[in-house]
């Protein structure tokens, strides 16, 4: 068989000389044979096909190690592995797509139309100062995608700056959110809030120790995202039954935990309000993140301590169980607390998943 040199090859293929040079170094094209001592390369008229592949490949944006598996392939077996490839290519492009358009929303502040045939909430939130507190401490935030509940520590108005400030950082995820996104989402906005409270911090040292919880939910198809630190708490309603589905991060709970105190002895206890965790504005504490699947019927409420230290777990399951309208049983749970006497803030938001 006659052997091409590299230049009439290179004229025969359509590639330049530089090129094949490139293709024989990464190993996708190496020549039938190179000259010993003129290093000259010399390819075969059999080659051509493959190198035109290789070219093509090369357009496509395959990666190397793909090139040189599909370019040695018989026709139809490459065929197939290049349809394999491309559905690959789809798909990531897709989940991109959709990362991009959530970005562009987040960054904007704008809502970005996605096809989205998601379960949708029915939400109500109520927050009361109470009849012995000086401040409202509590904040939340409801909306179409996400539920927020901060309760801020400090004093001098401390408190209120940074549960305020926390929901201001979590406010820009109600938008739609990629579901492989919800929990990478949560934490990056758990770590601005931070970031947040440590300039405010430093931008006036009165209000060093200042810290708050978060309770929050986010949204996207029927995949729900819960980002939890603090003493704030979280319940799901399902098939009647009520579950809390936040672990407090507090003192008195890891002493229950351990087996070192009794559920009765939790309220009276003297440390009984101190939190192991909190978003400060000094110590970076980790949230708990949970991605949990939401189905038509269940029933969630956040809620700060206000409520659940003050009113009993038996009265607050009643009325999550039997007062239908989201409005009027948040009405209702927060009257639990003010009619026990009401000594802290109070904030509930309770969100019914509907089709
Ligand atoms: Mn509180």
């Amino acid at each position: 068989m006659e052997l091409m040199t590299s230049g009439e090859f290179a004229r025969a293929s359509g590639l330049s000389r530089k090129a094949l040079r490139l293709y024989d170094e990464l190993g996708l094209l190496p020549p039938a044979s190179v000259d010993p001592d003129s290093a000259y390369r010399f390819y075969a008229p059999s080659q051509l096909e493959q190198a035109r592949l290789v070219a093509w490949l090369r357009r496509l944006g395959m990666p190397l190690t793909g090139i040189r598996a599909v370019s040695t392939l018989p026709p139809d077996r490459a065929a197939a592995e290049l349809a394999a490839y491309w559905d690959t290519v789809e798909a990531e492009t897709a989940a991109r797509r959709e990362l991009a358009t959530f970005l562009i929303g987040y960054l904007s502040g704008r809502e970005v139309a996605m096809s989205d045939n998601a379960l949708t909430i029915r939400y109500a939130v109520g927050s009361e100062k109470g009849p012995v507190r000086e401040d409202n401490e509590d904040a939340a935030y409801a909306g179409a995608r996400l539920l927020a509940v901060a309760d801020g520590m400090g004093g001098h108005s401390a408190g209120e700056r940074a549960s305020a400030a926390v929901i201001d950082a979590l406010r820009p995820l109600d938008t739609q959110v990629p579901d492989g996104e919800l929990l990478n989402a949560l934490d990056h906005a758990v770590r601005r809030a931070g970031s947040s409270l440590r300039d405010l911090v430093t931008g006036d040292p009165a209000l060093a120790g200042m810290g708050t919880t978060l309770t929050a939910l986010l949204w996207s198809g029927s995949q729900l995202g819960l980002v939890h630190i603090g003493d704030s708490r979280a319940y799901l309603v399902r098939d009647g039954k009520v579950f809390q589905i936040t672990h407090d991060h507090t003192v008195v709970q890891s002493l229950l935990d351990e087996g070192k105190i009794t559920a009765a002895e939790v309220a009276s206890h003297p440390q009984a309000m101190m939190l192991l965790r909190a978003i400060t504005g000094e110590d970076q504490h980790e949230p708990d993140l949970q991605l949990r699947e939401a189905r038509p019927g269940d029933r969630y409420l956040l809620c700060s301590d206000g409520l659940h230290r003050t009113a009993a777990a038996e009265d607050i399951a009643q009325v999550l169980r039997t007062v239908a309208d989201p409005g009027q049983a948040v009405t209702d749970l927060i009257a639990l607390a003010i009619d026990a006497g009401g000594p802290d803030n109070v904030t509930c938001i309770v969100a019914d998943v509907t089709e």
